[in-house]
């Protein structure tokens, strides 16, 4: 077993959430060790424009460069384009900012030129110098779409545009059946020494990277390296409607409701000392229990999770 400086991680996330401990992974193991497998359902065409938020949130933040009051966007960030764009009458209710649209129109210009979501993924983080691998789950599109009260939504629109409050009556990944994992994915998952399930929302986040079904196959058979953090604490969502829509689903908001969501792909889940009366409901579920703090607001949080999960024995 190599030392743990040495570990190969690959990291299932979304965006603001995962990208907290993606942030503290970066900074405490060989960058170049990391591999991040990215959601890409919330991806959405705006102004002809591919905008991939779950991409742009992980490689802003481990570039440096995020809006940390937001966890989105650019730090510094201004929005003229957009009231230009509103003048036109095209929508603004999506704040694409002015720094952001050179991302946008890179990637889909590279689109255009025939290459794909993954080449155009390599080529913004590598121009931005962040050290580790991020890949989309999928290069082909396959957008979350939420049925619900007000008819059926793209996600970003229940998100943002309604700031997520219709009531949820369900959720699909538009032609996931026929979505092939991105290069390299699959071969991530068999060649990393642990696979880090990030505490991204399982329905939205991770929910579509799983829908994918050679994933959720390849973890299937990695179950035993495979370590989720739990994205609820004391039953309510560390970031975003994760709570909400879990209940509006009929399933626990709770880590025993993740672990119910989880326990076909993964050996262990972290959950914060907050919910260590659940540890033996969990465990009872066949999955094994680790009880770190994982409210991750200073840097020091980050990292000291982040270095716990590299460090206790497979
Ligand atoms: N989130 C918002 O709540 N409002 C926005 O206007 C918004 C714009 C935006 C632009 C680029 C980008 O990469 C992300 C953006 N986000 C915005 C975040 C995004 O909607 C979500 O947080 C993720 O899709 C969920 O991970």
């Amino acid at each position: 077993m190599p030392s743990t400086r040495k570990l190969k991680i690959t990291a299932l996330a979304g965006g603001v959430g995962a990208s907290k401990l993606l942030l503290g992974l970066y900074q405490v193991m060989d960058p170049s060790l990391l591999t991040i497998i990215v959601n890409t359902g919330d991806d959405i065409v705006l102004h002809g424009l591919k905008i991939s938020p779950d991409l742009d949130i992980i490689t802003y933040t481990l570039a440096g460069i995020v809006d940390t009051a937001k966890g989105w966007g650019f730090r510094g960030e201004t929005f003229h384009a957009l009231k230009r764009l509103a003048r036109y009458g095209r929508p603004d209710w999506f704040n694409l900012g002015d720094r952001d649209l050179a991302t946008h129109i890179h990637r889909t210009a590279m689109l255009a030129e025939g290459k794909t979501l993954s080449q155009a993924a390599d080529s913004i983080r590598t121009a931005l110098r962040v050290k580790s691998r991020i890949l989309p789950m999928s290069d082909e599109p396959v957008p979350t779409m939420i049925d619900s009260n007000e008819g059926l939504l793209h996600f970003q629109e229940y998100l943002v545009k309604h700031r997520s409050e219709p009531v949820v009556r369900g959720i699909r990944f538009a032609d996931v059946e026929s979505a092939k994992p991105a290069p390299g994915v699959l071969e991530a998952i068999r060649d990393a020494d642990r696979v880090v399930i990030c505490p991204s929302n399982p329905l939205i986040s991770i929910g579509p990277i799983l829908a994918v079904s050679q994933i959720r196959d390849q973890l299937r058979a990695h179950k035993e390296k495979v370590y989720a953090v739990c994205p609820i604490v004391g039953g309510k969502s560390l970031k975003g409607p994760s709570d909400k829509m879990l209940a509006q689903l009929g399933h626990e908001p709770t880590a025993l409701g993740v672990t119910k969501l989880y326990a076909d792909f993964t050996g262990a889940l972290v959950i914060d000392p907050a919910d260590k009366s659940l540890a033996a409901a969990i465990a009872a579920l066949g999955m094994k229990v680790v009880i770190l703090p994982t409210v991750m607001t200073t840097r020091t949080q980050k990292r000291k999770l982040a270095s716990a999960l590299l460090s206790f024995p497979l």
